[in-house]
């Protein structure tokens, strides 16, 4: 069974995510996912969340590419992670071309193309925007 970890947010799902998640388990049979909880957000990514870690969990495990949902708690983690879950292929979108090459003398290392047009800044402020137009009429 090949198996496959990717990491990420995933807050306010997407089909950008969708398309990655899609094409990540294609690379296996099994596909990890690696999800950044709230804390490492907010101390590490300086992100701020819509959705909490349980909530993005819960709608990761309803996807079907998806087999396993783990936290993401630091950046160190993922050699252990890759040896702990005996990973074949790491994959991420390719706005992290080149910055987890350091994985490769322990799995593959794939970097898939973004989805270009769509990202959660930009879910966020077309929800705003509608709020806007519809208080202001
Ligand atoms: N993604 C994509 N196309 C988009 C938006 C996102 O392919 N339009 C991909 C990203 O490249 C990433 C995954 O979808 O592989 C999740 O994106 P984010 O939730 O933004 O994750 P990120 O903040 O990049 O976290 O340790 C690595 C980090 O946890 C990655």
């Amino acid at each position: 069974m090949k198996r496959v970890i990717t990491y990420g947010t995933y807050d306010l799902l997407h089909y950008g995510h969708i398309n990655l998640l899609r094409r990540a388990k294609a690379l296996g049979d099994y596909l990890i996912v690696v999800l950044s909880t709230d804390e490492f957000n907010k101390a590490m990514k300086n992100k701020v969340c819509v959705q909490s870690y349980e909530e993005r969990k819960m709608i990761l495990e309803a996807i079907r590419y998806v087999d396993l949902v783990i936290p993401e708690e630091n950046w160190e983690q993922k050699i252990h992670d890759v040896q702990m879950y005996q990973v074949d292929t790491f994959c991420i979108g390719s706005d992290w071309e080149g910055k987890f090459d350091f994985l490769k003398p322990y799995c593959e290392v794939v970097y898939l193309p973004r989805t270009e047009g769509i990202s959660t800044t930009q879910r966020k402020s077309s929800v705003v925007q509608m709020f806007e137009k519809k208080t202001s009429k």
